[in-house]
C-alpha cells in the first residue's frame, strides 16, 4: 500500500494503479475524454492532467502510476483553466444543440461542468450515416479522442476505425472509407458504448431517449453468459449496454447481447393463452387452458402409461424453470422422459467428459484463456458462435499466444492461427489420434501425469503407435507435416487449452470425438491446472443450466443418476418416483412413430424446426394426441402441431439464474414488467402441477425459493444463495456458504473410482453418409454470428436487416463447374429432401464442401439434414449430409 496525498488528503493507492484510478476510486471526477477503463491509457486528450508534486509539468493521470509519498493536485486554478482551455478547444464547431438533446453524454457533461455553452459561428454541418440498422454516425461530433478506434481494436479486435490525416485535419473513418454499413463492423456496439459524444451512437437511443433506471442481468442467447447493463424507461427497455465491470465479458458484448432485445416487443409475441380446437386457434383464459391440458395429460396417463407421455425442458429458460420442469415429469406424470436440446448439441460432451474425467462439464474457466500458451479450438466457429470469447481468444493470438484452429473450413480464427489443420468433416479421429502418436513417439508426454493421475497408458501406447500422421492423413487430409508440428506446439507450449463445439459432438462419432480430445490433454498433462483444460463451448444461455437441473431421461438434478439415486430423490421430494428408463428426444420421435409415446409439452424449444430429417420429425407429431408448447412465438412446431399454445415470460421479465459454459451460475433479474397474461416458465408448470393434484410438491413462491431447494438436492451447489450471488456468479462446486466457488477442477484427482482420468482407446468408424455420384458434396450445417438457431428472437430484430436469410456456401470453383453465382437460387437435394437457397461464394470452404446456416423457416434446411446419431447419446450428425447441389431455373 503506498500512501498518496491528494488535494491534501491522504489515500492509500496500491502499486500498479494509475492516479485515474485512485482518483475514481476515492470519488474525485476530473474529465478523461480519450480513458476507457477497459483499454490501455493512451493519454491524447490531456483532459486528465494533474499536479504531481516534484514535476514540472503537469501529467497524465490515466497514465502515470501512484508512487509511495506522492503528492497530486487535481483541481488548482492553473490546472482548471488548462482543462477548460482543452475543453473550449475541442468544442470549436461543435454542435450544441446536441449538449441540450442529450445532456448525459460524458462530453457534454463536462461542457456543462466548464460552462462552455457559447455555440460558434462554424458550428460544423452534421454528416450523418444512418446505413447501419443499429448505430447512427455523426462525425460532425467527433472530438477525435480515439476511443472508438481503441476499443474496435483492443476489445473487438476488429480494426474497422481509422484515424487519418493530422492536425485540423484529422479524422476518423471506418475501413469502407464510405458508409458505416459497407465497414467490416461486426455491430458489437462496442465503440457506441465508448464514444463520449454520440458521434457514434446507438439508434435506439436516439429513438428511446436515456433510461431512468439500469438492471444488471445476464445476456439471454449464448452460453458465454455475458453480464449486461438493461436500460428501461417507463417500463419499456430503451438499451442494453455491457456490465463494465463483468469478469465473462469484461466490458464487452456482441451484437445480439447489445441489440437484438427488440424481439420482446414484436407485435406476434403471443401473450395470451390459445387452444386449438378443430384445427382453429382460440384465445384461452389461464383457468381454461390449464384445466384443458391437466385433463388430457391425466387421461392419456390413464389410458396410455405415464411413459406415453413426455416433456422438453428449455436451454433458454431459467434454472429454477427446468427444475420446476424435470420435478413435474418424474413427480407429477410420473416419467423420466423428459429431456432438452443438450441432446442435440453437447450431450456427447458431458458424456465424454463423465467417462473419461469424471464430470460432464467444462474444467476451467474463461480467464484462463489470457494464461495459456497454446488455444486449441476444435470444431467451434468461436468468433461467430461466442463472439466474446472469440474476441478474447483472438486478442490473446494477437499478443502471441500460439492457435490451433480445427475445422474443415478457414474460419475467421484460422486466420490468426499458428496452424489450420483444415481436415475432411467427419475424421476429427484419425486427426487426434495422430497427435497423440506425435506426442508419445516424440516423447512430448508428460510422464509424470499419465503415471500419477491417469490409467490404461500401457494399452494406450500399444494402441496408439499404429496411428503415423502418415495414416491419419489419408482419411482426414492434412499433411503429416501440419499434425508433427501442431502436436508438438501442443505438447512443448504449455500450458495448452482446449476449447470444442459442435464440430466434434454433431457425429455418429460425436462422444468419441471428444473423448480423442481429451486423451491429448491429458498425455501432455494439461488438465486440473490454469491456462488448460477441456472447455466445451456451451450453446445456449442455460443449456449447461436445463441438464444439470435434470431435464435428461438419466439424471436427476446436480447429474445425479437415476439409476441409482432414486431413493434419495424420493426422500427429498416426498413422493414416489418412476424406476422405468426415459427416453431421449431421438427416441421419443421415435417412439412417437411407433404409436408408443402420445403427447408432449415442448418448453422453449422449436423441435420440428431444428431436428434433422424433419421429414421423421412430422410423421412423429403427426401421430402424437396431445401436444402442448410454451414459447414466447408462435414457432415452426406450434404452428404446425400443437394444441395449446402457453406464452412465456422473457429473461428481462422474470427472475432467476443460468449456468454459463464455464460452471458460473449468474443472477438475472427482472428488468420490466411483463404483459399480463404472461407468466414465468415455472409459475406455468406450477399451476399446472396444482391442477394435476399435486400442489403440495410446488409450493414455490419465487424463484429463490426454488433455488433453494435445487441447493437441497445438489451438494455442489449448497453454498451458492441468492444473497451471494450478486455481480459475477459464482462457478460450482461450491458446497458451503463461504466456499468461493471453483474456477479449476481437477486439480488433484478426478472424480471417477480410483480418481484416475482414462485414457480411451477408440477405434474410428466412419460415418455411414458418404459423397456418392448422386449426393457429390457434404454439406455442413452451423452458425453465423447474426442469428441464433430457430431464428424465432433474431428474426424479430434488425439482426435481419443485416443478414436477410440461411446462404448456402460454395467454393469458387464449385460454384463455377455447377453454374452458380453469388445471388444464384440452388436447389440442394440429399436422400431425405431437398431445399432452395441463396448461393454465396466462399473461398473458406474445401472444395466438395458446401455450408449452410439453418436459422431461416423459409429455407427449413432441417428438410434435407441427414438422420444419423451419435452411438452413445443419439446426437444428430447435423455436420455431414451427402447432397446434390443444382442450379434453380428462374
Ligand atoms: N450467433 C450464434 N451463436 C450461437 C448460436 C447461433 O445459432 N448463432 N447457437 C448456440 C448454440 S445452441 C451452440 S450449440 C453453439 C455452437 O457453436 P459452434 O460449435 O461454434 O457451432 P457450429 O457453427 O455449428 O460448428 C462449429 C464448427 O464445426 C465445424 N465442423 C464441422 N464438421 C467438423 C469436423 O468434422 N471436425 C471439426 N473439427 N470441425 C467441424 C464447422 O465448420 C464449424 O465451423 O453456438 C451458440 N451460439
Ligand atoms: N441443421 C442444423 N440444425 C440444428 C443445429 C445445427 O448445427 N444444424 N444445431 C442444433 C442445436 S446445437 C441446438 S441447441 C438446437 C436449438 O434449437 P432450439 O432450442 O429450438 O432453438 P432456440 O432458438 O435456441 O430456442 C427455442 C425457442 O425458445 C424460445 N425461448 C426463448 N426464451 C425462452 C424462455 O425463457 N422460455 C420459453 N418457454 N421459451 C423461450 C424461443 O422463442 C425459441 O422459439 O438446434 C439444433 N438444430
Ligand atoms: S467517434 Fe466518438 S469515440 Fe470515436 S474519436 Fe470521435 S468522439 Fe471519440
Ligand atoms: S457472446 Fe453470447 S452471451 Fe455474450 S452478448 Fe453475445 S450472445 Fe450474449
Ligand atoms: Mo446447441
Amino acid at each position: 500500500m503506498y500512501s498518496v496525498i491528494i488535494n491534501n488528503k491522504e489515500h492509500h493507492g496500491e502499486a500498479g494503479q494509475t492516479i485515474l484510478n485512485l482518483l475514481h476510486r476515492i470519488g474525485v471526477d476530473v474529465p478523461a475524454l480519450c480513458y476507457d477503463e477497459r483499454l490501455h491509457p493512451f493519454s491524447v486528450c490531456r483532459s486528465c492532467l494533474v499536479k504531481v508534486k516534484g514535476q514540472d509539468q503537469l501529467q497524465p493521470a490515466c497514465r502515470t502510476l501512484v508512487t509511495d509519498k506522492m503528492v497530486v493536485e487535481t483541481h488548482t486554478s492553473e490546472i482548471e483553466d488548462y482543462r477548460k482551455g482543452i475543453l473550449q478547444m475541442l468544442a470549436r464547431d461543435y454542435p450544441f444543440s446536441e449538449v441540450t438533446r442529450f445532456p448525459q453524454k460524458e462530453f457534454h457533461q463536462w461542457l456543462k461542468h466548464y460552462g462552455i455553452t457559447e455555440e460558434t459561428k462554424n458550428t460544423t454541418t452534421p454528416v450523418i450515416d444512418s446505413s447501419h440498422p443499429y448505430m447512427q454516425v455523426d462525425m460532425g461530433r467527433c472530438i477525435n479522442c480515439s476511443r472508438c478506434v481503441k476499443i474496435c481494436d483492443e476489445l473487438q479486435g476488429q480494426f474497422v476505425w481509422h484515424i487519418i490525416n493530422r492536425g485540423d485535419k484529422t479524422k476518423i473513418i471506418s475501413d469502407s472509407k464510405s458508409l458505416f454499413a459497407e465497414s467490416s463492423c461486426v455491430s458489437c456496439g462496442a465503440c457506441a458504448d465508448a464514444c463520449p459524444t454520440g458521434a457514434i451512437e446507438d439508434k435506439q437511443a436516439i429513438k428511446l431517449g436515456t433510461p431512468d433506471e439500469i438492471t444488471r442481468s445476464v445476456c439471454a442467447y449464448c452460453g458465454v453468459g455475458c453480464e449486461i447493463e438493461i436500460g428501461v424507461k417507463e417500463q419499456k427497455i430503451v438499451g442494453v449496454h455491457p456490465a463494465k465491470n463483468a469478469l465473462v465479458n469484461k466490458g464487452h458484448l456482441c451484437v445480439k447481447g447489445r441489440y437484438a432485445w427488440e424481439y420482446m416487443y414484436a407485435g406476434d409475441r403471443i401473450t395470451q393463452p390459445m387452444i386449438r380446437y378443430a384445427g382453429k386457434w382460440k384465445k384461452a383464459s389461464w383457468d381454461e387452458a390449464i384445466k384443458y391440458c391437466a385433463e388430457r395429460l391425466t387421461s392419456i396417463s390413464k389410458k396410455h402409461g405415464a411413459d406415453s407421455i413426455s416433456i422438453i425442458g428449455s436451454a433458454r429458460a431459467t434454472n429454477e424453470d427446468n427444475y420446476c420442469i424435470q420435478k413435474f415429469a418424474r413427480a407429477v406424470i410420473g416419467t423420466n422422459n423428459v429431456d432438452n436440446c443438450a441432446r442435440v448439441c453437447h450431450q456427447p460432451t458431458a458424456k465424454a467428459m463423465s467417462m473419461v474425467l469424471g464430470m460432464g462439464a467444462s474444467t476451467n474457466s474463461f480467464d484462463d484463456i489470457e494464461r495459456a500458451k497454446t488455444i486449441l479450438v476444435a470444431g467451434a466457429d468461436t468468433t461467430e458462435s461466442h463472439p466474446v470469447v472469440g474476441a478474447r481468444i483472438k486478442q490473446a493470438a494477437i499478443k502471441g499466444a500460439n492457435l490451433i484452429v480445427i475445422d474443415p473450413r478457414r474460419t475467421e480464427l484460422a486466420e490468426y492461427a499458428t496452424f489450420h489443420l483444415q481436415l475432411k468433416p467427419g475424421t476429427n479421429i484419425p486427426l487426434f489420434h495422430a497427435m497423440a502418436h506425435v506426442i508419445v513417439s516424440e516423447k512430448l508426454h508428460n510422464e509424470e501425469f499419465i503415471i500419477n493421475r491417469t490409467e490404461g497408458w500401457d494399452e494406450f501406447k500399444k494402441f496408439i503407435a499404429e496411428w503415423t500422421p502418415e495414416r491419419a492423413a489419408k482419411i482426414c487430409g492434412v499433411h503429416p507435416r501440419l499434425i508433427r508440428e501442431s502436436a508438438r506446439l501442443f505438447a512443448q507450449k504449455s500450458p495448452s487449452m482446449c476449447f470444442h463445439g459442435l464440430g466434434l459432438t454433431e457425429h455418429t462419432q460425436g462422444t468419441e470425438n471428444v473423448m480423442a480430445l481429451i486423451t491429448i490433454a491429458l498425455l501432455t498433462g494439461n488438465i486440473g491446472k490454469e491456462g488448460a483444460g477441456i472447455n466445451p463451448l456451451r450453446g445456449q444461455n442455460n443449456v449447461q443450466g436445463s441438464a444439470v437441473m435434470g431435464c435428461d431421461p438419466a439424471v436427476y438434478t446436480g447429474m445425479a443418476s437415476v439409476k441409482t439415486e432414486r431413493k434419495r430423490f424420493e426422500e427429498l421430494w416426498k413422493t414416489y418416483l418412476p424406476a422405468t428408463r426415459g427416453l431421449t428426444l431421438p427416441e421419443m420421435l421415435d417412439a412417437a412413430v411407433a404409436g408408443d409415446l402420445k403427447a408432449m409439452w415442448i418448453i422453449g424449444y422449436d423441435v420440428f424446426f431444428t431436428m434433422p430429417n424433419s421429414k421423421h420429425t412430422k410423421e412423429a407429431f403427426d401421430m402424437l394426441d396431445f401436444i402442448i408448447v410454451q414459447d414466447m412465438f408462435m414457432n415452426e412446431t406450434a404452428k404446425k402441431f400443437a394444441d395449446v399454445f402457453l406464452p412465456c415470460a422473457s429473461s428481462f421479465e422474470k427472475a432467476g439464474t443460468f449456468m454459463n459454459a464455464e460452471r458460473r451460475i449468474q443472477k438475472v433479474r427482472a428488468a420490466v414488467s411483463r404483459p399480463q397474461e404472461v407468466k414465468a416458465d415455472w409459475e406455468v408448470v406450477c399451476i399446472m402441477a396444482a391442477a394435476m393434484k399435486k400442489k403440495e410438491l410446488f409450493n414455490f413462491s419465487s424463484a429463490q425459493d426454488i433455488w433453494n431447494e435445487i441447493r437441497d438436492t445438489w451438494s455442489a451447489a449448497y453454498g451458492i444463495t441468492y444473497e451471494r450471488l450478486d455481480n459475477n456468479g459464482i462457478q460450482w462446486p461450491c458446497p458451503t456458504t463461504d466456499h468461493p466457488g471453483t474456477t479449476i477442477l481437477h486439480t488433484e484427482t478426478f472424480p471417477r473410482e480410483g480418481g484416475r482420468a482414462k485414457l480411451s482407446i477408440i477405434e474410428f468408424c466412419p460415418t455411414t453418409e458418404q459423397v456418392t455420384p448422386a449426393y457429390p458434396f457434404i454439406l455442413i450445417t452451423g452458425r453465423t454470428l447474426y442469428h441464433f438457431n430457430a431464428g424465432n428472437m433474431t428474426y424479430r430484430t434488425a439482426n435481419k436487416d443485416i443478414c436477410p436469410a440461411d446462404l448456402l456456401h460454395l467454393n469458387p470453383k464449385d460454384a463455377n463447374i455447377i453454374g452458380l453465382q453469388d445471388g444464384d437460387t440452388a436447389r440442394v437435394v440429399s436422400k431425405y429432401g431437398e431445399a432452395s437457397l441463396t448461393v454465396c461464394i466462399d473461398k473458406s470452404l474445401n472444395k466438395g464442401e458446401a455450408f449452410s446456416t439453418f436459422n431461416d423457416a423459409r429455407v427449413f434446411i432441417n428438410k434435407i439434414t441427414s438422420p444419423l446419431r451419435d452411438k452413445y447419446v443419439q446426437t444428430p450428425e447435423y455436420k455431414i449430409t451427402a447432397v446434390r447441389i443444382e442450379k434453380c431455373s428462374a
